[in-house]
């Protein structure tokens, strides 16, 4: 495989600061030269340019820091539509969640793909249903076309045909939704599976529907993964922990099914804040998972009962 680094030091999508530092700590655990290892030929493209928030004005407090984010954003999709135009697969090292808004948006430039949004929030807020006015509640939402209007269309007006059907949209292991976004949710058609759902069918069951749901797209689908998804005693540096995640095997299960079905066209890996991180611990495990999520295994390269 072709591997684009793309690192997006951006941190105005969060409430907190710190995961502007995320693509560094990503670096130093060690992705590049892991991924060489398993036989991939890597291209880091260094790291796309963000603004700081001490150097700027929050803007409207609905939509924080709408015009940096923007600007970013515009970068990124277009990175990551040129890498996939390439035959190559972008992994977008984050930065906040805000950015899968511009990855996503990139990659589904005239192409017909499915999400796996792999995340402890739903991340499907809209201004008026949001509690924090924070953009990385929102990117999944405007991926579907619901929300503000500058949101919807930042994709929209340099990127067309790049909106994402909310019916090969599958949420994995949520479990803190907002009220309101949860009607959102239902109302769009996005398959939810929750962490009870989890609980009662197992990881692997998940993920084989899951996958089967974005794959339903013409050009494979596109991963989203949010390191909270993870329970916060395997990856404490993000800023918004949430009990309950997932364990680090089923992280590791979720990736390697995701590897297996053979139809990812691009990864992000967000919301690393190493500053609340313990030794980069969280940086590490973001990077095991893009191994696994890239081909990596133990032992077993394929497994017999693996239907996808
Ligand atoms: C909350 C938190 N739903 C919000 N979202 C987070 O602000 O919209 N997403 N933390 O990652
Ligand atoms: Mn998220
Ligand atoms: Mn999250
Ligand atoms: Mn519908």
């Amino acid at each position: 495989m072709l591997i684009d680094l793309i690192g997006v030091p951006l941190d105005l999508g969060a409430g907190r600061r710190g995961v502007d530092m995320g693509p560094s700590a990503i670096r130093y655990a060690g992705l590049r030269s892991q991924l060489e290892e398993l036989g991939h030929t890597v291209i880091d493209r260094g790291n796309l340019t963000a603004s700081i928030a001490e150097t700027l004005p929050v803007g409207d407090l609905t939509l924080r820091y709408f015009e940096p984010i923007r600007d970013t954003l515009i970068q990124l999709a277009s990175e990551v539509d040129q890498s996939c135009s390439q035959g190559h697969v972008p992994v977008v090292l984050g930065g906040d969640h805000s950015l899968g808004l511009g990855s996503v948006s990139g990659a589904a430039h005239n192409r017909d793909i499915g999400v796996l949004w792999i995340d402890a929030h739903g991340d499907f807020n809209i201004p008026s249903t949001s509690p924090s006015g924070n953009i990385h509640g929102m990117p999944l939402a405007a991926l579907c076309g619901y929300g503000d209007e500058r949101l919807i269309h930042l994709s929209g007006q340099r990127l067309a045909n790049s909106m994402i059907n909310p019916h090969r949209v599958a949420l994995v292991a949520v479990r803190d939704l907002d009220p309101e976004e949860r009607q959102l949710l239902t109302e769009a058609g996005v398959q939810v599976f929750a962490t009870e759902y989890i609980d009662r069918y197992g990881m692997y069951e998940t993920m084989v529907r899951a996958i089967s749901v974005a794959n339903q797209a013409r050009d494979g689908f596109y991963v989203s993964f949010d390191l909270d998804v993870l329970d916060p005693a395997v990856a404490p540096g993000v800023g918004t922990p949430v009990p309950g995640g997932l364990t680090y095997r089923e992280a590791h299960l979720a990736a390697e099914l995701i590897a297996e079905s053979g139809r990812m066209i691009g990864l992000d890996i967000v919301e690393v804040n190493p500053i609340l991180d313990d030794r980069n611990r969280t940086a590490t495990v973001a990077v095991e998972i893009a191994l696994s999520t890239l081909g990596k295994r133990v032992w077993h390269k394929q497994h017999p009962r693996t239907a996808l």
